[in-house]
């Protein structure tokens, strides 16, 4: 904090989620450090305003610089405490290197507008200005694409930042802050702190220095958030997973269409918003399908993600494991067919791991538990349908809205699909996952409340709006005055 480490309330003990040996301790800053960490970043947050943006700019290209050179070291650190398997942590550091090199060119952008005035010689703009001290809550399955996502707009657009990473991640915190200190970022324009229950960011909500919550978790944690950032009328981004299909339609490229849900339903063992866990296949393709993916389901082989053969990670902790039983009870005795997996799985010398097989229920209807509710685990549930209408009926009856896709070669589908498929975000002939970092991340519904990560869109919640007139006519022009009667 302030640009120096600073002792800390207590310890935790971090895993490897891939053998559950412990690798680190991650200190609980406590919430009494929020008072002190807002008050450095607020006075910081003023001095860095005044830089011009294309400085501030600067010092996140040099960032992108850093992370680009330590990429390797990174996401071998990233496998290490998330799980993921180490070509995806690879990605997901090129993510934030992305996400560093495109905020930067905002910052000779960073467009405001002009508006012609309603009175004579009088000019009339708008312009973006930061917020000031802002709050970031970041989960730990993207522990710094997420990070980047919220802390590079944020710190371009000239606020200082409190970040409270997740408790399960802190290594990448730790090195996100590291390179920011690095490139040269004044200190108290970036503050990490820590905790693994809700005291400390209960604590950023109500200070009234810090003036937006940017969160991305779970959905129960996020309607929490939310009523509580309600109850100070503080502007709140959501972002909260998601229940998201893969319509696979009869004209399908069907190799394609099991590329596609093998790729987004077991990546990063369905442990992201935007996994594929439902399939909603057209009844006529329907075996054919079934018969295809799991055939390659067994191909896809479990383990270390630091060992590059495997595909299929480790689960994060046994936290996650156990929901992930659970719903395996709750598909069972919902009545859905297991087609594939089910079971947690042992693999020699990573026995404290936690391993989930990739797993497929068929069988299985529209309100089942198993189709509603986000499982964040490798589980897919098989849902027959007659036509494309029935399809979008069932991708949209879900509590939320993030990501959709369609498997067709019929172009009028594709743009029905695009029009009708209640998410906010909708691909063609890929899976579910893969977004983009400059286009904007996020959803309807249950998924979040209208704001959006990543994209220019990252912009409108770390800045606010400011109108300005400028009258140059030399006289009091009375604006609102009606004249006429
Ligand atoms: C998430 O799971 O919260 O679109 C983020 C994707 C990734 C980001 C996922 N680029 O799948």
């Amino acid at each position: 904090m302030d640009g120096a480490w600073v002792a800390t309330a207590g310890k935790e003990n971090v895993y490897n989620p891939a053998n559950g040996e412990v690798i680190a301790e991650v200190p609980d800053s406590g919430a009494a450090v929020i008072d002190q960490a807002a008050a450095c970043a607020y006075a910081a947050q003023k001095e860095w305003a005044l830089i011009p943006a294309p400085q501030r700019a600067e010092l996140l290209l040099q960032v992108g610089m850093i992370m680009k050179e330590r990429k390797e070291r990174l996401s071998q650190l990233l496998t290490l405490e998330n799980g993921k398997v180490i070509e995806e942590a690879r990605g997901e550091v090129q993510e934030g290197i992305d996400m560093a090199f495109y905020m930067a060119g905002e910052g000779r952008r960073l467009f405001g507008q002009t508006t012609p005035s309603e009175l004579k010689d009088k000019f009339a703009m708008s312009e973006r200005c930061p917020v000031g001290v802002v709050g970031i809550i970041t989960p730990w399955n993207f522990p710094i694409a997420i990070a980047t996502w919220k802390s590079f707009p944020a710190i371009v657009a000239g606020n200082a930042v409190i970040w409270k990473p997740s408790s399960e991640t802190p290594l990448m915190a730790n090195e996100l802050a590291k390179i920011f200190n690095e490139a040269g970022l004044p200190k108290g324009v970036l503050n990490v702190v820590y905790g693994s229950g809700s005291a400390v960011g209960q604590a950023m909500i109500e200070h009234e220095s810090i003036r937006v919550i940017s969160f991305t978790g779970s959905n129960e944690t996020g309607r929490k958030v939310a009523t509580e950032c309600g109850k100070q009328l503080k502007k709140v981004s959501l972002e909260m997973g998601g229940k998201n299909a893969v319509i696979v339609m009869e004209d399908a490229d069907i190799d394609l269409a099991v590329e596609g849900i093998l790729w987004s339903a077991f990546g990063t063992s369905g442990q992201r918003c935007t996994a594929c866990s439902r399939v909603i296949v057209h009844k006529d393709v329907r075996e054919l399908l079934e018969k295809r993916l799991l055939a390659e389901m067994k191909t896809l082989t479990i383990g270390d993600g630091l060992d590059a053969k495997n595909k299929v990670g480790p689960i994060i902790n046994q936290a996650g494991l156990d929901k992930i039983l659970k719903y395996m009870e709750i598909g069972k005795e919902e009545g859905a067919k297991l087609a594939a997996g089910g079971k947690q799985l042992t693999i020699e010398n990573y026995e404290k791991g936690f391993y989930f097989e990739p797993t497929l229920f068929t069988d299985v209807t529209i309100d089942m538990r198993i189709a509603q509710e986000e499982i964040f685990g490798p589980v897919v549930s098989l849902i027959e349908v007659k036509d494309l209408e029935e399809a979008i009926v069932v991708n949209n009856k879900v509590k939320y809205g993030l990501s959709s896709s369609i498997f067709t070669q019929n172009v009028n589908r594709v743009f029905q699909a695009q029009r009708d498929l209640d998410t906010g975000i909708v691909y063609v002939n890929a899976g579910t996952t893969g977004a983009e970092i400059h286009l904007p991340f996020g959803g309807t519904k249950g998924t979040g409340n209208g704001h959006r990560d990543s994209g220019v869109q990252a912009l409108d919640v770390f800045t606010e709006w400011k109108a300005v007139y400028v009258d140059y006519s030399g006289k009091l022009q009375r604006a609102q005055i009606d004249t006429d009667a």
